[in-house]
């Protein structure tokens, strides 16, 4: 992001997630826990865009296992066109969901500018199931997959760039809760996938390292999608799929620290805040710390 005009996009959308309340997201980070207010103070320049506005009453689009997908497509069909818009003047998009899902219309943005595009999944799934595969039919648990080219035909093709990614320019950290399916995928095409077992093992400045190292080789832009349930539920209790074992506070903001100094980022989302599982915006501040920490917040 480094010297880049932060462009903040406000995505109130939860219907790709089977518990609601994420659609509050954007709304807390920014009213309840104070997000421009920290831009501020880190001295950051910002522009506050329109927000992606909910989708009407839409005719369903029958899919064999992908709830709501007809707003899902509406969703991150406008929100791609904004990202990529974004992109073009020169902006750093930071995205604030919603549910994991809006990630299809981020990434199909991005994916106009950056023929190579690196992505760094923070999440305590891998979001690569696919109709066949989940276990829920919903869709935030398959938005990785579907930029991969893997999934519902309508989103894989959003804006005809197929696939959006490739698998040897995606990470994942801090996975904890694969399906079976999910594992398939990940050993069939090596994705790089560090788990809470590797970063205990290795440690999280190794692990950064290795993602950095692996991706400033071969990307012409990075994507950070963090998916605030990869933090521990101790920290981030305010997430509609906690899984215990994540991240702890001092290794996400020290992972985003890392991150800004590679001054590799070029956008950013923040996704699956929900203020109704919270206490006291919690998580909601939380994922405010560790946007300043990717933004260049130091302790001295
Ligand atoms: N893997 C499960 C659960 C899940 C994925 N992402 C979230 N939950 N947030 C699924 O439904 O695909
Ligand atoms: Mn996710
Ligand atoms: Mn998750």
């Amino acid at each position: 992001m480094n010297n880049r005009n932060v462009a903040i996009v406000k995505v109130p959308f939860g219907q790709g997630a089977a518990i609601p309340g994420a659609e509050l997201g954007p709304a807390h980070l920014i009213h309840a826990a104070g997000l421009p207010e920290k831009l501020k103070e880190l001295g950051i320049a910002y522009q506050m865009t329109d927000e992606i506005s909910r989708p009407g009453a839409l005719p369903p689009i029958k899919a064999r296992n992908a709830k709501r997908l007809a707003e899902v497509l509406d969703v991150c069909g406008r929100l791609a066109d904004r990202v990529s818009e974004l992109v073009r003047q020169g902006a750093f998009p930071l995205v604030l969901g919603g549910d994991h899902s809006i990630s299809v219309g981020t990434v199909a943005g991005l994916a106009r500018h950056y023929e190579r595009l690196g992505v760094i999944w923070f999440d305590a799934h891998s979001d690569l199931n696919t109709e066949d595969t989940s276990p829920s039919g919903n869709l935030h648990g398959m938005a990785l997959g579907i930029s991969l080219g893997r999934g519902v035909p309508q989103l894989t093709g959003l804006k005809g760039i197929i696939p959006k990614l490739a698998p040897e320019h995606v990470a994942i950290v801090g996975a904890r809760s694969l399906d079976p399916g999910e594992k398939a995928y990940i050993r069939s095409l090596g994705i790089v996938c560090y788990t809470m077992h590797d970063i205990d093992r290795l440690g999280i400045v190794r692990v950064m390292e290795n993602v950095i190292s692996h991706l400033a080789k071969s990307t012409d832009g990075v994507h950070v999608s963090f998916d605030i349930d990869s933090i521990d539920p101790r920290e981030a209790p305010g997430t509609g799929t906690p899984v215990r074992g994540g991240l702890s506070y001092r290794e996400a903001n020290l992972a985003l620290e890392l991150l800004y100094q590679s001054e590799l980022v070029t956008s950013a989302e923040f996704v699956e805040v929900n203020p109704r599982l919270d206490s006291n915006d919690q998580t909601a501040k939380l994922a405010v710390e560790l946007i300043g920490s990717l933004l260049g917040e130091q302790i001295l």
